[in-house]
């Protein structure tokens, strides 16, 4: 068996570039571990951190953040592959309560779907707090014999300060629910991201990977252009902005390393334009330059980009609109 690994270096560079015939053999080792791969899905109320945490996950952007609750309404999934382990991990919109209208109703129907089908749920909290909200998130992890591995992730250790006070909130939390592991961590701290991959990892079932090596989101560009519009937009206006704005891409074009983008806001009253635009149209200068730079630096490319704002009342309750808007 020794024998028969040994390979010239034409076969396998990976040998021949190694540093010492021990590192060579250990790198062979790691092929030869089962593959394991998974879905794990991110599920919390609004807000507490979670697509945060799914970027930082990944190790790169694939799911828009800011400092509005119900940031996310899609199903967004991240993928990352360290050694023989693929982790895809689900980002899911915060469990909506404050808006009852279909909008939230099919984003309350896309979080339970994604639980059925997972390894792991990481069950995101803010440090030191729990609500009736959170509450109201944990009551849906199945139980008996669906329930899955369910970890207390408490985000946000930063800003707490009195961390004395966080082991009686731990223990306390203990109760809640029978949580297979309890992570404290900052998903804006490298070194906590990487340690809670190794705590998932065993969790995840040995099988054949689902995606490519290298993948990072089962996202088309064309979706992710509309979504990084619509986090400028939610950064850029205040607690005014209707929370039924939308992005619709209504052109996406490649020429070489050019891509040609033409996209409207779409709001549902003739007052909540002109809040979009701002005055003089700087406003929506600023949403549009904002969105070019950042969708230049992820694709390493040029991009063209022309916004509009339109207005089309009511498309948030209308079920049959939703759908050709994107929601499932
Ligand atoms: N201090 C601190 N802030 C964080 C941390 N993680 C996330 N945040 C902030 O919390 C806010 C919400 O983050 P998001 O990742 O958009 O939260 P979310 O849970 O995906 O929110 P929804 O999509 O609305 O459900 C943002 O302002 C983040 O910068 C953290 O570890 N520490
Ligand atoms: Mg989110």
């Amino acid at each position: 068996m020794e024998e028969s690994t040994i390979d010239t270096p034409e076969e396998d560079n990976t040998a021949a570039e190694a540093a010492s015939p021990e590192a060579a053999r250990e790198a062979k080792a790691g092929d030869q571990l089962p593959q394991r791969c998974g879905l794990v899905a991110i599920v919390g109320r609004p807000n507490v951190g979670k697509s945060t945490l799914l970027n930082a996950l990944v190790g790169q952007k694939v799911s828009i953040t800011s400092s509005k609750a119900q940031t996310t309404r899609h199903r967004i999934t991240g993928i990352r592959t360290v050694e023989n382990a693929q982790f895809v991990f689900v980002d899911t919109p915060g469990f909506q309560t404050k808006h009852a209208a279909p909008l939230n109703r099919t984003l309350n129907r896309t979080v339970q779907g994604v639980l059925a089908d997972v390894d792991v749920v990481l069950f995101v909290v803010e440090a030191g707090r729990f609500g009736l909200d959170d509450a109201k998130v944990l009551a849906l992890m199945p139980s008996g014999e669906y329930a899955k591995p369910v970890f207390l992730i408490a985000n946000k250790l930063d800003a707490v300060h009195r961390r004395a006070e966080l082991a009686p909130w731990l223990k306390g939390m203990q109760d809640r629910h029978s949580f297979a592991e309890f992570v404290p961590l900052s998903a804006k701290k490298d070194k906590d991201v990487q340690r809670l991959l190794g705590i998932i990892k065993p969790y995840l079932t040995e099988q054949p990977w689902f995606y490519e090596e290298d993948a990072l989101t089962d996202r088309t560009d064309k979706f992710l252009a509309s979504e990084i519009i619509r986090e400028k937009l939610f950064r850029l206006m205040g607690d005014e902005l209707p929370y039924t704005s939308t992005v619709v891409i209504d052109k996406f074009e490649e020429e070489g390393n050019l891509r040609r983008i033409s996209a409207s806001i779409v709001v549902e009253r003739e007052p909540h334009k002109g809040m979009v635009i701002g005055a003089g149209g700087e406003r929506l200068k600023r949403i549009g330059s904002e969105s070019r730079q950042e969708l230049e630096t992820l694709w390493d490319a040029k991009v063209f980009l022309e916004l509009w704002v339109k207005v089309r009342s009511g498309w948030a309750d209308d079920e049959a609109h939703l759908r050709s808007y994107g929601y499932e």
